[in-house]
């Protein structure tokens, strides 16, 4: 765009202006230090330091270093603190095995793999403009998936044995099907699906998912920064199943592929130094490492390689860096100036990922120009050859070295940092460039280039096409591939369930909660004895994984610890202050107890390892995750959603919910809309119950679908801290309380003749919150004349699915009976009013209210909390008996029921102050 004339020039940024001193700008770095004023000096300090590693050995070597760096701490003289190591490679040249593979045979399978995965994206959307799709992301980590799917990656075989657990990066799913194609695991009619499931009905989902192919995925990824804290956990979880002696997962490894820029989610890092501190050495994490995101650079201004290293150093992992392909290793050698290492050290990723666009002669002038000694170093070097030279993560044999040492690492998680090229060996199309993320279609010269610099056998005739091509079975290369997929016990990645149903524990237990109590309890502390019991039960007990993410004494679970322990890897290495005491923190190598410290991500990631057990390790497990409701969905909503798409089975159990119920802790703490968030989750069943015999229904029931019917579903139960009685379980409550609704209290003398000629309504009350319609109940029957039926609605999500089931029904098969809804059939046609409360918000009962035969007034909790007293809070909010009772009135009124001054006075009689703050706005 022309500038407009008399507009002041843009200004550059002044740096000065801006207070940055050089040290703000130099990258995260190697120490290079200042330059040498004493060469001859350095020089011999430097040629003693070799004859004492010749002579005396590493050993010594390493000691003396240690003294010195002892005898600087003493005098002041220490060296700024690093956690880095020099931007080379962490496996020298000399130290790297022989290469376990067939070098041609494997480039061409991989090249074939690549063509494979474009097309694939590539016809999608040339026929279909918009599918959407990724090239560039695998292109860049072909050599990393490659590398493992020959020699590292077990298969889940016949054998006993199950197979390494892999997380793929999302998006690079098209090279994921690519090599199961050729494999002829997956066909070519699935291959034409990529990214159209509806209308083929068996095509390829977009990204990692399990709910769409069951047989295929195992973890979804795709949600940046789930799959590196699923995988520590996973990883955690196998050391727990078999520190408890329930399955020895022979050392499966947990491979996880990350993208560098998913580095910047805090999911990703977040949960880093528990890998190390529990010593998971099972984990392996990849980050390719192509210096690129969607948008741009990772860190243009630093180097992202040399950012996780200092993290995962200090976290404690071994840290394996795989920068330079092989062509460097003469050139490394070559260097006896040392400034060969310093500039590698010194540029920065800006400029790396623009040696990848630029030609050879760039590289010489602006990389190697900058000291005559490394011009020379390169002179009998064409252009063309130093364009080539390639990055680490494009060179198997660096690949390889890299895993093998990852596997046979003892002690510490390894994290690989590849260093790779986004959109590798596309060229113009996208080599290197920021717009390389997006690149869904390629030209037919693009295709050609493509073509020739992988050496794909099809001819130019068809190359606009871009054709899938898979080589004859009996060939070279898918011989080769089956062998070794064979070798490693089976194809990758692949999903198996494997499990037999388990018994649903139907002890005695359950009819002690049924007949209920007199003495004050809540149905937190309904569950917590409910649990206790589970744990104890022959079948299941061992089975069940509580989890809590240090809430255990806010909920009463204190007494757990002593009984089944809090599992440590290491067992308990001190004294607890209170192990005098009955319920002692009691930490113990088979504890069955995950307490997991304060994180709801990790617990989740917890819950989905054990609740996809049945899958992964062929065994049910039962995970209980208790938490306080309010940092449940909202906060880890994605790993929930995720946990839904991965078939978790188990327990989320929401304590402390309710807005009013939880009343002191104020508007951070109080929970009023996580049923809102669980009506999103298809597979999820949500309950808001609010005694103790519907707290046990729901969950024998939830034991029976999920572990003896094998239904992939899950569960969520908001759990109150109010205490109150508990009442026995009406008779005939049980369908009911599964469905989401059912009569719990007639209006009183109604029996008979329904209420006579008094007015009539309905109260449909959900939690604790039942109890303030019970006490509307009988001020409306005292004061007012008015029947009311009071109803317990356990669950509004299932009541609406199970509507909406009804209603498409009834759409599609227009000449059929009609089906009735469960609630409608429930209402036979009553069309009294209904006031519904609930201590969420309104939009909860909302969600049935346009099949209720009479009209739905919503009682609920919209609004920030606040810190009070329950009565005040559920004024406040409206939610009081007091509050149902006008509004029943209201609604009455409305209908020429009852008239509008007797609202008008129950407003007055029962205290209520019309001009009140309104807790939608306040
Ligand atoms: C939580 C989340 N946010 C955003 C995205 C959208 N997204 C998909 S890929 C991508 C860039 C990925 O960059 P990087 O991790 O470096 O992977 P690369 O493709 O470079 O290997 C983004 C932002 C997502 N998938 N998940
Ligand atoms: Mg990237």
């Amino acid at each position: 765009m022309e500038e407009a004339e008399g507009e002041p020039a843009p200004v550059p940024p002044n740096e000065e202006a801006l207070g940055m001193s050089e040290k703000d700008q130099t990258p995260l770095n190697w120490y290079t230090g200042g330059a040498d004023t004493n060469v001859d000096e350095t020089e011999e300090w430097l040629t003693a330091f070799e004859q004492v590693i010749q002579y005396e050995g590493h050993e010594r070597a390493q000691f003396l270093l240690k003294k010195l760096l002892e005898k600087g701490y003493e005098k002041d003289v220490t060296l700024p603190f690093t956690g880095n190591t020099p931007y080379i490679n962490t496996i020298p040249a000399a130290k790297e095995p022989p290469y376990g593979g067939d070098r041609a045979i494997e480039r061409r399978i991989k090249s074939l793999a690549r063509w494979n995965a474009m097309a694939m994206v590539v016809r999608a959307n040339k026929k279909y403009a918009g599918l959407g799709g990724h090239i560039s992301s695998f292109a860049s980590a072909a050599t990393l998936y490659q590398v493992g799917l020959h020699h590292f990656f077990r298969g889940r075989g016949e054998g006993g044995f199950d197979g390494d657990m892999i997380y793929y990066q999302g998006h690079s799913s098209p090279g994921i099907y690519a090599n199961a194609f050729l494999e002829g695991r997956i066909s070519i009619e699935q291959m034409e699906s990529f990214r159209r499931e509806v209308e083929r009905g068996k095509g390829l989902s977009s990204y990692p998912h399990p709910w769409l192919m069951p047989d295929f995925w195992e973890f979804p990824t795709v949600s940046m920064g789930l799959a590196p804290i699923s995988a520590i956990y996973q990883a955690k979880f196998n050391r727990y199943l078999r520190n408890r002696g329930l399955r020895d997962p022979q050392n499966r490894k947990i491979w996880a592929f990350l993208g560098d820029g998913e580095t910047d989610e805090p999911e990703s890092l977040g949960a880093i130094t528990l890998a190390s501190r529990e010593r998971l050495d099972n984990l392996i994490f990849v980050i390719n490492c192509n210096l690129q995101r969607l948008d741009g650079p990772v860190r243009g201004n630093g180097k992202i390689i040399q950012e996780l290293e200092t993290t995962f150093r200090g976290a404690g992992w071994n840290v394996i860096k795989v920068i330079w392909g092989s062509d460097w290793d003469p050139l490394i050698e070559a260097d006896n100036t040392g400034l060969l290492i310093q500039r590698m050290n010194e540029v920065i990723d800006g400029e790396y990922q623009k040696y990848v666009v630029e030609p050879g002669s760039y590289i010489r002038e602006h990389f190697f120009g900058k000291h005559p000694e490394l011009l020379e170093l390169v002179k009998g070097y064409s252009d063309e050859q130093l364009h080539r030279m390639r990055r680490g993560g494009h060179d198997p044999v660096k690949v390889y070295a890299a895993y093998k040492a990852a596997v046979e690492h003892e002690g510490a998680p390894t994290v690989i940092l590849a260093k790779t090229v986004k959109g590798y060996g596309l060229g113009e199309a996208g080599e290197g460039r920021n717009v390389s993320h997006q690149q869904k279609k390629l030209t037919e010269e693009e295709m050609r280039f493509f073509r020739d610099r992988f050496d794909i056998p099809i001819p130019d005739k068809d190359l606009h096409d871009a054709p899938f091509y898979r080589p004859a079975e009996d060939s070279e290369e898918i011989r080769y591939l089956k062998e070794r997929r064979a070798a490693l016990g089976g194809p990758v990645p692949q999903r198996r369930v494997r499990t037999e149903p388990l018994a649903t524990p139907m002890t005695g237990m359950w009819e002690t909660f049924f007949q209920g109590v007199t003495r004050e309890v809540s149905t937190t502390m309904v569950f917590v004895q409910m649990l206790t019991q589970l744990l104890k039960d022959k079948e299941i007990g061992k089975k069940i994984v509580p989890i809590v993410p240090d809430e255990a004494r806010t909920f009463g679970m204190e007494s757990l610890f002593r009984q089944f322990g809090i599992y440590s890897h290491v067992g308990q290495l001190y004294e607890p202050v209170d192990k005098g005491m009955l319920l002692y923190y009691r930490e113990v190598k088979d504890g069955q107890i995950l307490e997991e410290g304060i994180t709801e991500a990790g617990s989740m990631a917890s819950f989905i390892a054990a609740g996809t057990s049945y899958a992964t390790h062929g065994i049910d497990m039962l995970p209980f995750f208790i938490f306080y409701s309010m940092f449940g969905f909202q906060r880890i909503g994605d790993l929930i959603w995720a946990a839904a798409d991965q078939r978790t089975r188990g327990f989320l159990l929401g304590a402390t919910s309710g807005r009013t119920t939880l009343n002191g802790e104020g508007l951070q703490h109080e929970d009023g809309h996580s049923h809102v968030l669980a009506s999103v989750v298809p597979n999820l069943k949500a309950f808001d119950p609010a005694f103790a015999y519907e707290v046990a229904v729901i969950i024998r029931d939830g034991l029976k679908r999920m572990y003896t019917d094998r239904e992939d579903i899950f569960y969520y139960i908001t759990l109150g801290n109010e205490n109150y009685p508990m009442p026995p379980m009406p008779a005939g409550a049980e369908e009911g309380i599964l469905k989401g609704l059912y009569k719990f209290q007639a209006a009183p003398g109604s029996e008979g003749d329904g209420g006579g000629d008094r007015p009539r309504v309905h109260l449909f009350g959900s939690g604790s919150l039942l109890r303030e319609a019970l006490r509307a109940q009988g001020i409306l029957a005292e004061r007012y004349g008015v029947a009311a039926d009071v109803w317990s609605a356990t669950s509004y999500k299932e009541l609406r699915r199970d509507a909406l089931e009804a209603d498409r029904w009834n759409l599609l098969h227009p000449d059929q009976e009609p089906r009735k809804p469960y609630v409608v059939s429930l209402l036979a046609g009553d069309d009294a009013p209904i006031v519904a409360v609930t201590d969420y918000m309104k939009l909860v009962p909302d969600m049935i209210s346009r099949w209720l035969p009479g009209r739905l007034f919503p009682l609920g909790t919209d609004g920030f909390g606040r810190s009070d007293t329950r009565e005040a809070l559920r004024r406040f909010f409206e939610v009081d008996a007091e509050s149902i009772v006008i509004a029943a009135l209201h609604e009455l009124a409305g209908r020429g029921v009852v008239d509008r001054v007797v609202v008008r006075r129950a407003i007055d009689e029962l205290g209520v102050d019309p001009e009140k703050l309104d807790p939608v706005v306040s």
